[in-house]
């Protein structure tokens, strides 16, 4: 079991596309431990995207983060973080694959719908950035009562 930190961005709540991707998570068997709403600032959008400090997109890219309401949310399953980066595609979603959230929603280098860890070290340390422990969610009791 893995646990990966997703981004619905501004674009995806703007463009009223939250429920149709998360569906696709869902479907593929991904659970959510933590999910919420919020307006991103400044200091919170420059520390998820250290990594960019510096590059030519990174003013534009805080702008971005910052430009409205985002969703985040932990999801967790067997191979979570790569199996949520193939399922995203490439990250200019002119070139990303049909099939793909971004290759099926996207045509932008920037406005690319969804972030998603791209290491067990990025999720752990955006996991811990977006999220207070106690907000994620142990799936320590069987849920199967919900279902039968
Ligand atoms: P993300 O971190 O958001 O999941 O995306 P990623 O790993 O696929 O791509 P990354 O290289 O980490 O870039 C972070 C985000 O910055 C924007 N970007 N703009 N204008 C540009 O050249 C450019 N390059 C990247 C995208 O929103 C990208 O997802
Ligand atoms: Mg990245």
């Amino acid at each position: 079991m893995q646990r990966t930190l997703i981004i619905f961005k501004p674009d995806t709540v703007q463009r009223r596309l939250v429920g149709q991707i998360l569906q696709r998570f869902e479907s593929k068997g991904l659970r959510i431990a933590a999910l919420k709403l919020l307006q991103v600032d400044r200091p919170l959008g420059e520390k998820h995207y250290a990594e960019h400090q510096g590059k030519p997109f990174f003013e534009g890219l805080i702008d971005f983060i910052t430009g409205g309401p985002v969703v985040v949310g932990v999801l967790e399953g067997n191979e979570a973080i790569t199996v949520v980066r193939s399922m995203l595609g490439a990250t200019n979603g002119a070139a990303a694959a049909p099939g793909t959230v971004r290759g099926d929603f996207s045509i932008s280098k920037q406005n690319n719908l969804i972030h998603g860890s791209d290491s067990p070290e990025s999720a752990l340390r955006e996991i811990a950035l977006w999220f207070r422990p106690e907000e994620v969610v142990d799936y320590t009791i069987d849920g199967s009562q919900w279902v039968f």
